[in-house]
């Protein structure tokens, strides 16, 4: 499967073309507008999402509730649009280029504005704000719920929650099964297990935005009932696990990945780290433990996979870092666009996309990828020859 995305935070809309996606899977609107509106929520977000509230446009590849095989168009519409026809019109504007509204000369450190201006030699730097903006998430995410409901067909569950925000650590919370996860982030302003943790990371969330300032945090996602043997060995760009951190270090503000123990795994003897392995008649193949988040040589373990993901602080801040303004040079304080003071618990729901996407394309990639029937089938012979092994 391939996707491509377009559009801009304040353009029309966003749009996502999804190519390879099976035949016959059923789809309808609702699988990614629920998706999509779990990204809106989270606490810390700003008024933004509050104007938009994002619902996709079908405009191919399903019919009747059920994919073709062709490629499928997903369409968000931008609400706020209205107000940005002309500062973003696509027809020449009329008029000298000083006449036009919102420009952007005082690029925001953290943020793409002053490389992408130099590199595409931009004097409005609201040329690469619009583009590099995390609302293109909207449409990665749209893709994801797309993934997500092909990976439900063969009983593959995808969750996440938050572990840390602004330097609050969740404690290790048990859950029973992945739907409790799923159950009990919902239903978390900040999508976190401990609810201790949650009112202080409420708390910090609360007082950065009091102060001008950002914080940023970690989110994990955890994948249950993944065949084993997704990925491959054989050459460093099949690996899933390089796939998977190439994901999720591609959205916005990312700056580290860590599968299952990740950098622990620096501080403890290969005796601690490596899951031992055990057989049963019914169960066939197992390991005691999932300290390597359910992948050893770039492959599926059969393991729950378990991806952390570090995002850095939001960089727009009410309370502006110092920046040059690219006409005059003059010291000035960086530019303000409209801007969230925390999108971890967002962050999170994006990252569950991106990791249910790639999963998704290594499944079909080993299992094929036209009619889901045949996949089942695929799937069902070989989990029974693993199991045998
Ligand atoms: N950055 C902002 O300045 N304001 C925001 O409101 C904002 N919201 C974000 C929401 C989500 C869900 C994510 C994942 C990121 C958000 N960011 C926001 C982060 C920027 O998009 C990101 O830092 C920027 O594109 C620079 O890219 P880099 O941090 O990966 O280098």
């Amino acid at each position: 499967m391939r996707y491509l995305t377009a559009g801009e935070s304040h353009g029309p809309q966003l749009t996502t073309i999804v190519e390879g996606v099976p035949a016959h899977l059923t789809l309808e609107k609702q699988d990614i507008d629920q998706e999509l509106a779990r990204r809106q929520k989270g606490h810390g977000r700003g008024r933004r999402m509050q104007i938009e509230k994002d619902q996709v446009k079908i405009t191919s590849g399903v019919r009747h509730g059920g994919t073709t095989g062709a490629p499928i168009t997903l369409i968000v519409e931008n609400d706020d649009w209205k107000h940005w026809t002309e500062i973003m019109g696509i027809e020449p504007f009329e008029g000298e280029a000083s006449d036009v509204k919102r420009t952007i000369t005082r690029p925001r450190p953290g943020h793409a504005d002053l490389n992408g201006a130099l590199k595409y030699n931009h004097r409005d730097m609201r040329n690469v704000l619009e583009r590099s903006s995390a609302r293109e998430t909207t449409v990665r995410v749209a893709a994801g719920a797309v993934a997500k409901k092909i990976l439900s067909q063969f009983g593959i569950k995808v969750a996440s929650h938050v572990v840390e925000i602004g330097g609050v650590k969740a404690r290790d919370v048990n859950y029973e099964t992945i739907e409790d996860v799923q159950q009990r982030t919902e239903d978390s302003p900040v999508r976190c297990l401990d609810s201790d943790a949650e009112k202080k990371m409420m708390n910090a969330i609360d007082q950065a935005k009091e102060d001008g300032d950002s914080i940023g945090g970690v989110v994990e996602v955890l994948v249950e009932g993944v065949p084993v043997g997704l990925g491959s060995y054989v050459h460093y760009d099949k690996k899933l696990d390089a796939k998977i951190a190439g994901a999720v270090m591609g959205i916005n503000a990312f700056k580290g990945v860590e599968i299952g123990i990740g950098f622990e795994a620096a501080r403890k003897p290969g005796s601690e780290i490596h899951d031992e392995i055990t057989w049963d008649q019914e169960n066939g193949y197992k390991r005691k433990t999932n300290n390597l988040g359910g992948f050893e040589g770039g492959m599926t373990n059969g393991m729950p996979i378990v991806v952390k993901g570090v995002m850095k602080p939001i960089p727009t801040l009410y309370k502006p870092l110092q920046s040059v303004d690219i006409d005059t040079k003059e010291a000035f304080e960086a530019s303000i666009e409209r801007s969230d003071s925390c999108a971890v618990p967002a962050a999170a729901v994006v990252c569950e996309a991106v990791v249910a996407w790639e999963v998704a394309s290594a499944l079909l990639d080993k299992f094929g990828s036209d009619f889901i029937g045949d996949i089942k089938e695929n799937i069902e012979r070989y989990e029974e020859r693993v199991k045998n092994f």
